[in-house]
């Protein structure tokens, strides 16, 4: 046996003496292993089978209703020095954390079965993807994994050859919230997580490895690991730009991601094509392009909200081998949400009671949906290229009512990097907290960083290098609102009119106007035929508000003060730039 093999044995051994499983059982990934564990969920009522009819190999599942997002204030990066986990992250000593969390795990799979999950994040036969052995006592997390990433045997091929493996321990534990812990430990490559069932806390592969520990390997390698979407536009020449774009969670990346063009654009011949909804792993080709994989093999999509109107895409992929999480039910068993518009009604709700409005949501806010991404009529067969797609431009953007136009270009990679360091956002259903509440949310990762963001920003700056083909960088806002509070911009499909000012002003031939904080699009240069916005709507949009965005830089220099010395000076500089064009004592 590999001594690689051999380390997995001693580790897995190793957990099995600590948390006492009645069985070991090791995934191979295949559909008879799938069937057997759905089978077992069902009849212990893990899963309720929905419409075999309308939704055929399709379940809900329904988590303990204080276990249904993300847990920030209990997701810690334990790094050997403070300093280098950052104030972007809460912190505990290695040793302490790992006595803190293995005390917890002590049993805790006693008369459970205990999976072993090899998986590959990324194509398998990729340069560019990375491994990882998840253990886990939950078989739907073991579903779940499968949906959303390569695993199983050929996973363990891969892990064998390649000698290294990310190690993820989880448990469900008692779903006790005062029993929680979500610990980082990215010298080691480990990540232990107890005590919650959901998504982002117990799907190790996602957010624990594919960005808080990713980012770190990729600091180290020479690549960036991030919070982003990937889409390509394709032209009516039949020529593909892809883009990579950061939003936080649940601001809309798999709408975007699987965007319909508007009817014009159909029949002009645009199309979008869907690579990934919510990480990518980027690195410089040999040409100084950067080349993004999707590390993951599914979606885990936010369900209220998605329609036939605003994401037909994701509507269809659910339509069959799908697993919801929380949603309500229609009295004959098909998946419910706020926002599905589909005609029918809700009979029961996530916490399976009969609906009553006045009570709770037919659906959680942050209730989700788990798919293969071969699903998606829209899925890229480029997003199976090991080599990966070249990224023509970064999109970075948040939630923003107030302030923020709907798009801008950065002058240069030094401006973008300020431009994604500075981003703010309102905070959403999909970490548990005050929702609507304005936080800056660098590059969307100030969740998912797994260390010091000013590491992060010099790591982002140290791109631009000889030789280097750099994406444009780009921010947008599809959540201006009015005086009246309504959203400005229709949004959804509307959002390519963007996507081709940004693919043009790449290729070169799209207008701008240059202001203080970046170059928006000229009068006439983005296309809004068709779409009836008033005055109010056309100046919030495409204006600079100069007042606003003083304050807003000043804000900026507070926050970036906050990281201290390790902060690199280059971005201190660029917003000094930005400030002195905006009081007018500087070029424009
Ligand atoms: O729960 S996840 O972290 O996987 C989804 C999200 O919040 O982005
Ligand atoms: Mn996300």
């Amino acid at each position: 046996m590999s001594s690689t093999l051999d380390a997995l044995n001693r580790w897995v051994d190793d957990v099995a003496r600590l948390t006492r499983p009645a069985r070991i059982h090791w995934c191979d990934g295949s559909d008879a292993e799938n069937a057997a564990l759905v089978a077992q969920m069902e009849a212990d009522g893990t899963l309720v089978r929905l419409n075999e009819s309308t939704h055929p190999r399709s379940w809900l599942h329904r988590s303990h209703p204080e276990d249904v997002a993300r847990v920030e204030h209990l997701t810690f990066v334990c790094t050997p020095h403070q300093d280098d986990a950052g104030p972007n992250n809460h912190w505990m000593a290695p040793a302490e954390a790992h006595a803190r969390i293995d005390a917890l795990f002590e049993g805790c799979m006693e008369g459970r079965t205990l999976y072993v999950i090899p998986y590959c994040m990324g194509p398998i036969d990729s340069p560019l993807s990375r491994c990882g052995v998840e253990i886990t006592d939950s078989p739907y997390v073991v579903a779940n994994m499968r949906i959303m990433t390569r695993m199983g045997a050929a996973a363990l091929t891969r892990i064998e050859r390649e000698g290294t493996f990310v190690k993820g321990l989880h448990s469900t534990g008692e779903l006790d919230p005062e029993r929680r812990y979500i610990m980082h430990f990215p010298e080691e490559l480990t990540i232990k997580s107890y005590g919650s069932g959901y998504g982002g806390n117990a799907l190790l592969g996602k957010k624990c490895h594919a960005l808080r520990i990713a980012s770190h390997q990729a600091r180290r390698e020479g690549w960036l690991a991030e919070h982003m979407l990937i889409l390509g536009v394709e032209n009516p020449q039949g020529e593909t730009h892809y883009i990579a774009a950061a939003f936080p969670s649940a601001c809309g990346k798999t709408n975007l991601a699987m965007l319909i063009p508007p009817e014009g654009y159909r029949e002009a011949g645009w199309k979008v094509w869907t690579i990934g909804d919510d990480i990518c792993w980027m690195r410089p080709g040999e040409d100084g392009r950067f080349y993004a994989i999707n590390p993951e093999a599914g979606f885990f999509g936010v369900a209220p909200g998605t329609s036939a109107k605003s994401n037909p895409n994701a509507l269809a992929s659910v339509q069959s081998d799908t697993v919801f999480t929380n949603v309500g039910l229609t009295a004959d068993r098909q998946p419910w949400w706020e926002g599905i518009d589909n005609g029918q009604v809700p009979a029961i709700d996530w916490q399976g009671q009969p609906y009553d409005p006045a009570v709770r949501p037919a659906a959680h806010p942050n209730s989700r949906f788990t798919v293969s991404a071969m699903r998606c009529p829209s899925y890229s067969p480029m997003a199976e290229d090991p080599r990966g797609v070249p990224i023509s431009a970064i999109v970075f953007g948040g939630r923003r009512a107030s302030l923020v136009p709907l798009v801008f270009q950065a002058r240069d990679w030094t401006h973008g990097v300020l431009v994604g360091a500075s981003m703010g956002s309102e905070t959403t259903a999909a970490a548990t907290g005050a929702v609507g509440v304005m936080r800056r949310d660098p590059m969307a990762m100030k969740p998912f960083c797994g260390y010091n963001f000013a590491d992060y920003f010099a790591h982002w700056l140290s791109f631009d290098r000889p030789g280097a083909r750099l994406p444009a960088i780009f921010h947008v806002n599809w959540f201006r609102k009015g005086d009246d509070g309504k959203f400005l911009w229709p949004g959804f499909g509307d959002n390519l009119r963007v996507l081709e000012w940004i693919i043009g002003r790449v290729a070169g031939h799209a207008q701008a106007t240059e202001t203080p904080i970046g170059h928006l699009p000229a009068p006439g240069a983005l296309n809004l035929d068709g779409l009836s916005l008033d005055a109010e709507a056309m100046d919030k949009l495409f204006g600079v508000d100069r007042d606003g965005w003083r304050a807003e830089f000043d804000a900026i220099a507070g926050y970036l003060a906050d990281y201290g010395p390790r902060m690199p000076p280059q971005l201190e500089a660029e917003r000094q730039r930005t400030h002195s064009r905006l009081v007018g004592t500087g070029d424009t």
